[in-house]
């Protein structure tokens, strides 16, 4: 039977109820069930499972982004490499977590030893996404990363700017992440966006928006990078619109501060938490789902070219699947940006 994109969603299929193969797809998006240094609340792992189910009600035709689906989406498999990983790394992060940062424990020999064990699954993640993300981009196809948590993209990160040189990161996200790593963690999801600018120098710069819980440390940090780093905060994002300012021309601004090449790293938890309840570190705030695709059609309009995207710290709670349905349309629209 030919493919019907107005058709429900059969059994058996894809993401997005999609029938591709990954050689018949432009688009790989790639799940990473990690979320073992997330200090809060856990549960990003199953993101990506949660997202794949949900993914089967997202209507094909996006008013604003078009037949996205012609371009061919395909998710691997969960590797259970991510899951051991997740799991070994989660139970030596546990003390550490509850001792609220490696420096207020006892005992700091077995502590460091903890720590050594956390930091180096990090590490294998970092390497496997590298690997899978390099194989993608010989392909000519554009990698998506599905967290877990937001340590889980920094290998993607890397690989685009080997394969593609320099890029500019769009980082739509309630936190800075520039922790100079975080209750001992280097690779810590409050960390990614430090170790990029500190470990990656082809990231030309990171346009931050959303952003409403950081540290005076973090805000710091992101003054010495220069123009390295823009914010848009989200309160004065909010204070120009309650002042009469159109969201449409903010897009523009945010667009313009971006370079040709970009990359987009979405934190689910950029939006109002009444989206994404469940997601690991919730702040009051944050932007609408319209504001947010608004945003995103700026960007694919400006006519840049997204190089890769990640969608982290989606987490599934309670009987509801409401934070993986939001989810699963945010990622719709990140495959959008994509050629
Ligand atoms: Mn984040």
């Amino acid at each position: 039977m030919p493919f019907d994109p107005d058709a429900a969603a059969g059994p058996g299929t894809g993401i997005f109820g999609l029938p591709f193969t990954r050689q018949e797809s432009r688009v790989v998006l790639l799940p990473v069930p990690f979320d073992a240094t997330t200090s809060y609340r856990r549960g990003t792992a199953d993101g990506p499972a949660a997202i794949l189910e949900a993914s089967a009600q997202v209507d094909l035709f996006d008013r604003r982004f078009g037949r996205v689906y012609e371009r061919g989406i395909f998710m691997e498999d969960e590797a259970i490499r991510i899951r051991e990983l997740n799991e070994a790394a989660r139970s030596a992060a546990d003390p550490i977590i509850e001792a609220a940062g490696v420096e207020n424990m006892k005992d700091q020999a077995a502590a460091a030893a903890l720590l050594a064990k956390v930091n180096g699954a990090c590490e294998a993640v970092n390497a496997w996404t590298a690997d899978m993300t390099h194989k993608v981009l010989a392909e000519g196809k554009t990698p998506g990363l599905i967290g877990g948590e937001h340590s889980t993209p920094f290998g993607v990160i890397k690989a685009v700017t080997e394969h593609f040189g320099s890029v500019g990161i769009l980082h739509i996200d309630a936190h800075m992440d520039l922790r100079d790593a975080f209750e001992g963690f280097a690779w810590s999801h409050a960390s990614i966006m430090h170790n990029v600018l500190s470990r990656i120098p082809k990231v030309d710069n990171i346009v931050q928006v959303g952003i409403r819980d950081f540290g005076e440390r973090e805000l710091g940090f992101a003054k010495e990078q220069g123009d390295r780093v823009t914010v848009f905060f989200d309160d004065q994002i909010h204070e120009e619109l309650l002042e009469g300012g159109k969201f449409s021309e903010l897009c523009q601004r945010i667009v313009k501060e971006l370079p040709h090449r970009v990359y987009v790293s979405f934190d689910i938890d950029a939006l109002d938490p009444s989206l994404c309840p469940h997601t690991g570190t919730p702040v009051p705030g944050g932007l609408s789902f319209n504001q947010a695709a608004l945003l995103l059609e700026t960007l694919r309009q400006s006519g840049k070219h997204v190089v890769g995207f990640d969608l982290v710290e989606v987490a599934p709670g309670g009987d509801t699947e409401w934070d993986a349905n939001v989810g699963a349309r945010v990622l719709y629209k990140l495959c959008g940006l994509t050629k």
